[in-house]
């Protein structure tokens, strides 16, 4: 009987991970891991970012979902480069998975790629796919718990986004728990309060977004 123990799936993903970090630095593509709960309001906010980021960066977008292709379908309606991962199940993307997708965009015609990630604040915390940046979506109408309860994913994250701010007022979420979380989990993160539905502010977290992808690229 063969086992293989979770290190060398670790070890086997860091290694793709690197394979595709150096793919997007030799094409000069700055690469975004999109990460939530299911039904946080993710492809909503990339909908909303890739209408404002209508400047000279050219997105590309790779959605993660267990099974299915109507995020695609939705990015796809906007006139963006899409493709879609189905992982059969599996509750995350690895590095491997992008590998393949990658190899259905044209990498150099691309500035920034944007991974949407299957929705889950647990597995998809332990696989870097070779992003340069994670954000996190959280949305009003989950609570502001999560980041007690799933600290992992928000240590590893460089933004955080509060999604579903129009709900704001029926709900008991407190912004400013978040705040205080972050000042433990991951102090540098930067934090936007955003209602895509009402396109408020997407237009700041886009222009965060160009702004670190073209100091990267410099
Ligand atoms: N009220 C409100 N609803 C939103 C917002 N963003 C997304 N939604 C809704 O939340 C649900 C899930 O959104 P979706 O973007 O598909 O979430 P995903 O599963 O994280 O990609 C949909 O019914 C959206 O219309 C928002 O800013 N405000
Ligand atoms: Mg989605």
């Amino acid at each position: 009987m063969k086992i293989v123990t979770a290190r060398k799936i670790l070890e086997a993903n860091e290694l793709a991970a690197q394979r595709n970090r150096n793919r997007f630095h030799a094409a000069g593509v700055f690469c975004i891991n999109l990460l939530g709960s299911p039904g946080s309001g993710k492809t909503t906010l990339l909908e909303a970012l890739l209408r404002h980021l209508d400047g000279p960066l050219a997105p590309g977008v790779i959605e993660g979902d267990i099974a299915g292709s109507v995020d695609a379908e939705r990015i796809e309606a906007l006139g963006v480069p899409v493709v879609q991962i189905n992982t059969q199940g599996a509750c995350h993307l690895d590095a491997g998975m992008v590998e393949a997708a990658v190899a259905d965009l044209h990498l150099q015609r691309l500035d920034l790629l944007l991974i949407e990630n299957v929705g889950n604040l647990v597995c998809t915390a332990g696989f870097d796919l070779g992003e340069q940046l994670r954000i996190i979506v959280l949305s009003t109408s989950e609570g502001h718990d999560k980041l007690i309860k799933y600290p992992a994913i928000f240590r590893g994250s460089q933004a955080v986004v509060v999604s579903k701010m129009d709900l704001l007022p029926h709900t008991d979420f407190d912004p400013r728990r978040v705040a205080e979380g972050l000042r433990v989990l991951s102090p540098e993160a930067a934090v936007f309060h955003v209602s895509a539905v009402r396109e408020e502010g997407v237009a700041e977290l886009a222009r965060w977004v160009a702004a670190r992808a073209s100091a990267r690229s410099d």
